[in-house]
């Protein structure tokens, strides 16, 4: 079982944030397991802002998932990050998606992120890094998933 989390970036250089951020987590204690491809997508929600680079990577902590949220966010403002508006303009965004199969409902966090299962850009790199997790309240794989919300959007 594993720890799973999504990369985001379409404000500056998004290659180079989306390394960064990658390097400042292994800095903190956190090792970087599996990577996805960098892919590039269109905005979602909010559609009048720049694509995306988005990423998902496998992860493994000792850090309960509370605390690991707090590294992430650590990460994000170590980075310079700035609150637009909500679903908008980013240099950097790390969430938290899949914590082995514990579900947390909490108000600063969910787990499994709640709208994953909706999400192009995070079902497609995370496809391809961990096609056999499984989604603890949906009972689903991702490759479930992504397979299911492709021929959704057909
Ligand atoms: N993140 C959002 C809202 N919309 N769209 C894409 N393509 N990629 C994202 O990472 C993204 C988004 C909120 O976090
Ligand atoms: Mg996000
Ligand atoms: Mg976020």
């Amino acid at each position: 079982m594993s720890v799973y989390i999504a990369l985001g970036s379409n404000l500056g250089d998004k290659e180079k944030n989306l390394q960064e951020a990658l390097r400042l987590l292994q800095k903190k204690g956190i090792q970087v397991v599996a990577v996805s491809d960098f892919i590039t997508t269109q905005p979602y929600g909010v559609t009048d802002q720049p694509e995306f680079l988005n990423a998902a990577a496998e992860i493994k902590t000792e850090k309960s998932p509370v605390e690991l949220l707090h590294v992430l966010l650590q990460t994000e403002q170590e980075m310079g990050r700035r609150r637009i508006r909500r679903w908008g303009e980013r240099n950097i965004d790390l969430d938290l998606l899949l914590y082995e199969d514990r579900i947390i409902d909490l108000p600063e966090l969910k787990v499994p992120h709640p709208d994953m299962q909706n999400r192009d850009f995070v079902l497609r790199p995370l496809a391809q890094i961990a096609p056999e997790a499984v989604h603890p309240v949906l009972h689903k794989t991702i490759g479930e998933l992504w397979e299911e919300l492709a021929a959704r959007s057909k």
